[in-house]
């Protein structure tokens, strides 16, 4: 039976190319096999039934065989666990593997979420600014001691895994951003994983599955960020 994951049918453009499905959509073009989309309009990943998947009310889900689950990490290694791929055979080399996407969702990515948070959905807010020169010190800390454990290899350990694969989603969040060009070999470790064709298949479906309409009152919040953010409106 194909699995279904859920996803928005409309985001901000700063947003595409960035929703959490894309995590699962790669990791299945990595193992190979196709899935449906349930797609959500904005606000209904707030509803009761949504919920009932989501605690949370976001995406994405997955719902497969009877289970469902939530929660994008978890979700990429269940697809790798059950596949047989994006993990080594052997027991020491998946928890490895699983060590980097803890790494990936609870070491670096709360910062960068922050920034996210600070720059962009809570840009207009009076503390925004002020939180900034903090977060960014914490990203710059946490980039340099990636960096560092990744040296000069292509994927963390040996072969590309689901953790490379959530380490390189969580890092091209700041994608183009001196923080993350100023270690070009984080840089050149994201590219490689964008290179890859599998995540080349995931980023087109999730774009061109962007076909819905803004929710009411999306263009005096976008205009009320772009002020305070200083983007042109
Ligand atoms: N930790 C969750 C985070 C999911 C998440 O942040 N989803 C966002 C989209 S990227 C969402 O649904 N936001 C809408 C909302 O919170 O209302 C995961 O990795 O699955």
């Amino acid at each position: 039976m194909t699995a279904t994951i859920t996803a928005f049918d409309w985001v901000p453009d700063f947003a595409r190319g960035q929703v959490r499905d894309l995590r699962v959509r790669w990791a299945f073009e990595e193992v190979g096999e196709p899935y449906d989309v349930r797609y959500l309009a904005q606000g209904e990943q707030k509803a009761r039934d949504h919920r009932a998947l989501q605690p949370y009310g976001q995406v994405p889900t997955l719902e497969e065989d009877g289970l469902t689950l939530f929660e994008s990490g978890a979700i990429v290694l269940h697809i790798a666990e059950t596949r047989g791929k994006l993990l080594p055979a052997d027991a020491h080399g998946r928890a490895r593997a699983v060590e980097w996407t803890f790494a990936a969702l609870n070491s670096v990515e709360p910062a960068i979420a922050d920034h996210a948070m600070a720059t962009l959905f809570e840009a207009g807010k009076p503390w925004s600014q002020a939180r900034l020169p903090s977060i960014e010190d914490r990203i710059r800390a946490r980039f340099k001691e990636t960096a560092r454990r990744l040296g000069d290899r292509d994927w963390y350990d040996g072969a590309f895994s689901a953790g490379d694969l959530l380490m390189i989603s969580v890092l091209r969040i700041m994608r183009g951003d001196p923080l993350l060009e100023e270690h070009p070999a984080l840089a050149a470790y994201v590219a490689r994983g964008e290179a890859r064709p599998a995540f080349g298949r995931a980023l087109d479906a999730q774009l061109t599955g962007f076909t819905g309409t803004p929710p009411p009152g999306f263009a005096e919040w976008e205009a009320e960020r772009k002020k305070t953010s200083g983007e042109c409106a």
